[in-house]
């Protein structure tokens, strides 16, 4: 069963995220994009092939909206906030796989950090979402990210392509993974999750041609696209930014 088509445009997925004002709070909002309609209306014409939400979002703003027959949605399940900064972090569950699909989710998120002495909690939970996710036709992607005392160079190739295998044995659809730094090891964590696609997570805003590189070095070593919020929807024209991002993601 492929529960990413719906997802994917050509086998790509250009998904646009929003869940920062959970994850960040206000600090990475400006006038424009700390308004959801903005960010909806960027991820249509934007053309990428799904926008990413938190359940409030998601209900208030997609949710018996014209945006449900021009943008799939993939809800996120779980998440944090960062102000607690624990040493061990942990993010929890704040919406069900049914009522995301309720929704109109096409897919859902949920985070791992890996190493946390809280993976156990999220690797029993994401266990329990992608069955029911499954079970509804749906998407399970997972977000996995290497944190806490355990790890001690959270984005090193090693622990990228930890996350890699670990996201295909869970048996998600998808993982989204921070950038290792180089060709050589991504190419090493694509191959490493067979049949599990890998998107590259954005980070911090960085200057174009330093983000289109990366992209296209995801791309050239088999990842399936990018799930990326602050280098667009920060940038003074995302619209430009998303035309380019489409290019390198669709002539790979
Ligand atoms: P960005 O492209 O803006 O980094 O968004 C991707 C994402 O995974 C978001 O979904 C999430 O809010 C954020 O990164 C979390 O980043 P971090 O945990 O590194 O603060």
């Amino acid at each position: 069963m492929d529960f990413l088509a719906p997802l994917l445009r050509n086998e790509k997925a250009f998904f646009l995220a929003y869940d920062h004002g959970f994850e960040h709070g206000s600090n990475d909002f400006n006038d424009k994009n700390y308004d959801p309609n903005y960010i909806l209306d960027l991820a249509v014409k934007g053309r990428f092939t799904a926008v990413i939400l938190q359940k409030g979002l998601a209900e208030k703003y997609y949710y018996n909206s014209p945006y449900e027959e021009r943008i799939p949605l993939i809800v996120k399940l779980n998440g944090k906030t960062d102000i607690v900064k624990t040493v061990e972090p942990y993010s929890s569950q704040n919406c069900s796989v049914k009522y995301a699909k309720m929704l109109g989710a096409k897919g859902v998120g949920y985070t791992i950090y890996l190493g946390s002495e809280f993976e156990t909690e999220m690797l029993e939970t994401f266990g329990q979402i992608q069955e029911e996710a499954h079970n509804l036709n749906m998407a399970a992607i997972a977000w996995i990210y290497p944190r806490g005392t355990n790890v001690l160079l959270p984005d090193s190739p090693d622990m990228i392509k930890y996350a890699a295998r670990l996201g295909l044995e869970l048996g998600a659809d998808m993982v989204k993974l921070k950038y290792s730094g180089d060709k050589k090891s991504f190419a090493e964590a694509v191959k490493l999750a067979g049949k599990t696609k890998i998107v590259l997570s954005g980070g911090r805003k960085e200057l174009c041609k330093d983000f289109y590189k990366t992209v296209k070095e995801v791309m050239t070593t088999g990842g399936t696209g990018i799930a990326v919020g602050r280098n667009v929807w920060q940038d003074d024209k995302p619209l430009e930014v998303a035309e380019e991002l489409g290019k390198i993601i669709w002539s790979s």
